[in-house]
């Protein structure tokens, strides 16, 4: 049987998508859509104020959605509360949730496992660079990509029958493709075994649009990605201060 590597887990994250029903939104006055706005940004606050965990949000380009929530919490029923807080306002009679994604952020540990020794995850978890992967803070950048993936388990290549060794060389240039973005992209994975229909989220937030490009074309090329890799659909989006800008143009 191949060898399971160890995973450290942090923060859970809810992608809460959603989308506006324009022609019902637009035949509302002004002061209607100002009190439905205001109403819906007090909630946009409190989310983006929690004791522990982060929330941003972000203008969707596309038909995918309009507005996408990233919520990270410490447990699991504090997203379904947010989820639930957000349904309870007026502006979500004005939308619907045409895709949603829950996944918890991931650590594999495929380089600690080599190193050897240090892979106590209580040990580990104390490590700043651990803790920042696991609590990852939003960046203030313009553009975030999401999309779900899959390793493959095809009638060729299996990456879960693949030896341990194989997995850590392929995931160590894995990891050295995707430092050259240093600065341009920060990552966060997301696992989802269990938890929804892909086996996990990638979240880029991005300086720019091309650097997202650049390194996605970029890893299509990591051996990990090209013989393993499958994807969902991807989902772009710009940062937003506030409802507004979204809703009020
Ligand atoms: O977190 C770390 O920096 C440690 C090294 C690392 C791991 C363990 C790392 C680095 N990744 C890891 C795990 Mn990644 N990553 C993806 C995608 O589009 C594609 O081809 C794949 C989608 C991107 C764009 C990306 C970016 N990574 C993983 C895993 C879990 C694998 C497992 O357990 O089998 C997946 C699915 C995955 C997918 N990765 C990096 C990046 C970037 C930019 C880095 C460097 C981060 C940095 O050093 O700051």
């Amino acid at each position: 049987m191949a060898e399971v590597p160890g995973t450290l887990e942090g923060w859970y994250a809810l992608h809460d998508f959603r989308r506006l029903d324009w022609p019902r939104w637009n035949k509302l006055s002004r002061a209607e859509q100002e009190e439905i706005v205001a109403e819906a940004a007090a909630f946009v606050q409190h989310a983006e104020s929690p004791a522990e965990g982060s929330s941003a949000l972000y203008s969707i380009i596309g038909h995918k959605a309009d507005l996408m929530f990233i919520h990270l919490r410490p447990t699991a029923d504090e997203l379904g509360a947010l989820e639930r807080a957000f349904n309870r306002t007026r502006l979500a009679e004005y939308t619907s949730q045409p895709y949603s994604y829950l996944s918890v952020t991931e650590l594999s540990l495929y380089e600690a496992s080599a190193r050897g020794g240090s892979d106590d995850p209580e040990e580990l978890k104390k490590n700043p660079f651990v803790q920042k992967r696991l609590k990852p803070a939003i960046p203030a950048v313009p553009y975030v990509c999401f999309y779900p993936m899959n390793k493959r388990r095809g009638e060729v290549v299996n990456w879960y029958a693949a030896d341990m060794e194989e997995r850590r060389r392929m995931m160590r240039e894995h990891g050295s493709t995707g430092r050259k973005y240093a600065g341009e992209i920060t990552q966060m994975i997301t696992g989802s075994m269990g938890l929804d229909d892909w086996e996990w989220g990638v979240t880029l937030f991005g300086t720019g649009m091309l650097p997202i490009k650049k390194l996605v074309y970029e890893m299509r090329f990591d051996e990990v990605s090209a013989k393993y890799a499958e994807f969902g659909a991807f989902h772009i989006g710009v940062r937003v201060a506030s409802l507004d800008d979204v809703l009020m143009g």
